[in-house]
């Protein structure tokens, strides 16, 4: 792609104070085949992807993105040039990929992100039946922050396509996901609050305790120290 060079001289200088934040989401689904392939034992099909939150574009500031998979794959290191930024095996087990992304503008450093690839249920959800043909989805929602761009990255960053003129979606609601996050943290911040007080309310009476006994003590002693004057 052709990048704009009319930027002036000072082209190169980053922006002070200017942050831009662009939403992605990223991870993996996978397939169970239904049983262990015999030629080569594999029992997975998945595919790890890095997608734009919104609908947007990436090309115009991503130059490539980078996939580095296990050592006991043939060629672990996958590149992508466009989107879909994605690649799709088969496999038995589950490691963590390490995912790269690299920026048009040479200034800006790579961004590097590490998703362990799921293809197993977890332990809570294994009563259930296997999820033959039914994908499973591990994913998640992050931010990539630029700090201070040069105005050429601020360009690219601000200048973007739709991906799409459809509708824009993930496998996951996130919108959702936030609603039923801010309430559980909510819910445990109360829960927290209230232990807290309990704590100290049982503190104080501790205390309580503590001073009640020395003074009943100290009475003790005094008295007893009067009954040996008078013997
Ligand atoms: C495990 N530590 O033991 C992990 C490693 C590696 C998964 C998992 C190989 C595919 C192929 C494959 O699925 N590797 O042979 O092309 O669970």
């Amino acid at each position: 792609m052709s990048l704009p060079t009319d930027f002036g001289p000072d082209s190169g200088g980053r922006i002070k104070g200017l942050v831009i934040v662009k939403p992605i989401v990223y991870g993996n689904i996978a397939k169970y085949f239904g049983k262990k392939r015999e030629e080569d034992g594999h029992t997975h099909q998945w595919t790890v992807y890095l997608k734009p939150y919104n609908n947007e574009d990436m090309t115009g500031y991503v130059k490539k993105v980078h996939f580095k998979l296990h050592e006991s794959y043939a060629n672990p290191n996958r590149i992508v040039l466009k989107p879909p930024y994605e690649l799709t095996e088969t496999g038995w087990g589950e490691f963590e990929i390490v995912i790269k992304i690299y920026f048009h503008d040479p200034n800006e450093r790579p961004v590097t992100l590490y998703h362990i690839l799921k293809l197993f249920q977890s332990p809570v959800n294994e009563g259930a039946p296997p999820t033959v043909g039914r994908a499973l989805v591990s994913e998640g929602y992050e931010e990539i922050v630029f700090q201070e761009p040069t105005q050429l990255m601020q360009h690219l960053l601000m200048n973007v396509k739709p991906l799409t003129s459809g509708k824009w979606k993930h496998e996951t609601d996130f919108e959702e996901k936030k609603e039923t996050t801010l309430e559980k943290i909510l819910t445990a911040k109360t829960k927290v609050r209230n232990e807290i007080t309990e704590l100290k309310d049982k503190l104080k009476l501790a205390k309580d305790t503590i001073s009640k006994f020395k003074e009943e003590i100290a009475k003790v002693q005094n008295s007893s120290g009067a009954l040996l004057q008078i013997a």
